[in-house]
């Protein structure tokens, strides 16, 4: 039985050509890849007491309770996941890899360090995605890696980049769904640099090198994440758009657009369209920059709703991967994944929720005035009731029914981490 507010719900979208039914049925089979480095401030397991160093990222906040260890890390993830519903994925970084007390380089990580993340996606029947670790490395401290004037460092970063696109496809393999490997370099520079053009031929020539390897495409996927700036490298960024855009194109590969990446007003919702009108698929980094590239947790706000209405009206759902990417290290962690992927389902199914034949026929029409009427009025339909419905049937709580629960995780478990 559904509750009563949802059956009148269902009527005022059924009246402009809505079956909520088939919107929620869609809705429930789109998996969104959870980031690992929610939980632990982007820390990674390498070493006791690893965290950020350089890379132009930094998680800001000292709230107690942060994962301390893989089995603390995946049991706040279990404990999020419960709160989320529908069934998602994991995205997890090289240096969340588990060494056993052993010292192991990035150059020769290879999948027996990721048996116990792989175990758990498997018992949850859950994917996973991977990315190389291009930063908090001795040879990254000086913001180059797959650029680097030395030969020899890049060639470092190269086989690391090898290593790690064979382990997203093993995982991709044994999990029976392709994983999206992505590669995002910090590379750039602090003030004026006088040579743009050296450092981007040689990511070109070292991006190959990690991409010759031919990997099955029904386990793997390839995607170069590019960046305006970072700290640290203000004034110059080796992977810049267009530079990836251009290797992209050329390559056949996917292109993954993070929601901070661009000018402070500049969103990407735009850019999907005509990406994916000459790259086969690609990835989404959602998050939240306030004034910069400040990774706040995302919300159910115009600029998310503006990247679903893009994914859902020009169909191109098949043809996207939806990942997260924010670190707050300033409140509770799990409840900053909840809230999170929360906001991101949310956004999704206001996109899936518009009467778009209807909006389209406006538009053919050329009656403008009543396309942006309804735009409007679309505003005030009863969503929140769809939304607690679609929670309701994946048997987690309904609104803020979940805040206690985490709460509770924090007192009993989080607050116990010192
Ligand atoms: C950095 C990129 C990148 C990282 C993660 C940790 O600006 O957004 O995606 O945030 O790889
Ligand atoms: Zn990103």
């Amino acid at each position: 039985m559904s509750s009563p507010a949802y059956a009148l719900a269902g009527e005022s979208y059924a009246a402009l050509g809505v079956d909520t039914e088939v919107v929620l049925k869609r809705l429930a089979a789109i998996p969104v890849s959870l980031h690992c480095w929610q939980g632990d401030d982007v820390g990674g397991f390498e070493h006791p007491g690893a965290g950020i160093t350089g890379g132009g990222i930094q998680a800001t906040g000292n709230y107690p309770g942060k994962a301390r260890t893989p089995d603390e890390l995946r049991a706040d993830l279990d404990h999020a996941l419960a709160l989320i519903p529908g069934r998602h994925r994991l995205n997890l970084h090289a240096c969340y890899a588990e060494f056993g007390g052993r010292k192991i380089e990035r150059n020769e990580v290879n999948t027996s360090h990721f048996e116990s993340w792989i175990q758990w996606a498997k018992d949850r029947g859950l994917g996973l995605d991977f990315n190389p670790t291009y930063f908090s490395h001795p040879l990254a401290n000086d913001g180059a890696t797959l650029t680097h004037r030395d030969p020899g460092v890049r060639q470092f970063w190269i086989d690391h980049g090898k290593a790690c696109r064979r382990i997203g496809a093993e995982m991709g393999r044994r999990l029976g769904s392709p994983t999206v490997t992505n590669v995002w370099i910090p590379d750039g520079s602090k003030d004026l640099p006088v040579d743009r053009k050296g450092p981007r031929a040689r990511l070109e020539a070292s991006l190959d090198a990690v991409f010759a390897e031919k990997l099955d495409p029904r386990h793997h996927r390839d995607a170069v994440e590019c960046k305006l700036f970072g700290i640290g490298s203000e004034s110059y960024v080796a992977g810049s758009h267009e530079f990836y855009l251009g290797y992209a194109v050329s390559r056949k590969i996917l292109v993954c657009l993070d929601a901070g990446h661009f000018h402070p007003t500049e969103g990407i919702a735009d850019k999907i369209s005509s990406t994916l009108q000459f790259v086969p698929e690609i990835l989404l980094h959602f998050s939240r920059g306030v004034r910069w590239d400040s990774d706040h947790v995302v919300l159910f706000d115009d600029p998310t709703r503006a990247i679903m209405e893009e994914i859902v009206r020009g169909e191109f759902l098949a043809r996207t991967h939806i990942g997260l990417d924010f670190f707050d290290a300033s409140i509770n962690r799990v409840a900053a994944w909840v809230v999170g992927v929360r906001g991101t389902l949310k956004s999704l199914l206001w996109a899936l929720l518009e009467p778009s034949a209807q909006l389209r026929a406006l538009e053919e029409a050329g009656d403008y005035t009543s396309r942006l009427a309804l735009l409007e009025e679309l505003k005030s339909l009863p969503f929140g009731a769809v939304w607690d419905e679609h929670c309701r049937r994946a048997n987690v709580p309904v609104g803020p029914a979940w805040l206690p629960v985490v709460k509770a995780y924090e007192k009993t478990v989080l607050a116990q981490r010192t």
